[in-house]
């Protein structure tokens, strides 16, 4: 059974739990507390030196970290459903997506550089707020732009086509967390409809934060409710 080291509300979390899901692949979930600091503890630096989610281990013990390494090892180990598309300019299109959101928004609104922003430089929670949604609103702009231009979008359906792709499970998770810090989601109509379409895929369905072993027992009452 592969085991993955996660947190219920870690976007990157939920990209793999995602992926884990499409690929129809068996995990046990160990939970790694950020808010408590538990991806500090010294156990779970031996096993990723960077103290950061999500962390695969495959049964032969071998250990992956980096949610997109994992979900390329996952690609080639299993390659049927595919988390691309058919067709190279297409995947090229997917890839766009899922890159502006792992390498343009999450690094800079990470949980080390927030506290990073407000405990080491000082700056207030409101500007810290400004700093998160700045990043969000700029990228989201762009895919919103993008996908509507794109010629492989159609309103409604996934960002590339007519099956999930890495865009979308990149995507999906970071709405989760920009709806968290109160972005204005409904300035993006498409990239709203995206996540329509996806969170009613059992693969996201089942990934959805709200619903897994580590979530607190309020947030999973109001997704139940
Ligand atoms: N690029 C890495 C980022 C991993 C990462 O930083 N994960 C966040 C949660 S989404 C984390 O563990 N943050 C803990 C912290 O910043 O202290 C990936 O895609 O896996």
């Amino acid at each position: 059974m592969l085991t993955l080291y996660n947190y219920f509300r870690s976007s990157t979390s939920y990209r793999v739990r995602i992926g884990l899901n499409y690929k129809g692949l068996d995990y046990e979930q160990k939970p790694v507390n950020l808010v408590r600091g538990e991806q500090w503890a010294e156990d779970y630096r031996d096993m990723n030196p960077q103290g950061a989610v999500p962390v695969l281990v495959f049964e032969d013990g071998y250990v992956l970290t980096q949610s997109l390494a994992i979900m390329d090892y996952l690609e080639e180990t299993h390659p049927a459903p595919s988390f691309y598309p058919d067709g190279a300019k297409q995947r090229g299109f997917a890839r766009q997506i899922a890159l502006i959101v792992s390498c343009d928004i999450h690094p800079v609104n990470n949980l080390r550089i927030l506290k990073y922003l407000t405990e080491e430089l000082g700056i207030s929670e409101e500007q810290k707020l400004t700093w998160y949604r700045k990043w969000i609103y700029d990228n989201m702009s762009s895919i919103e732009i993008m996908l509507n231009k794109s010629p492989y979008h159609t309103k409604g359906e996934y960002c590339c086509g007519a099956a999930p792709s890495i865009a979308d499970m990149c995507l999906v998770p970071q709405v989760y967390n920009a709806r968290r810090y109160d972005c204005d989601m409904s300035r993006f109509p498409l990239i709203e409809a995206v996540e329509k379409k996806c969170l009613a895929h059992p693969a996201f369905a089942k990934a959805d934060p709200h619903g897994q072993p580590d979530t607190p027992d309020e947030l999973r009452k109001a997704a139940s409710a």
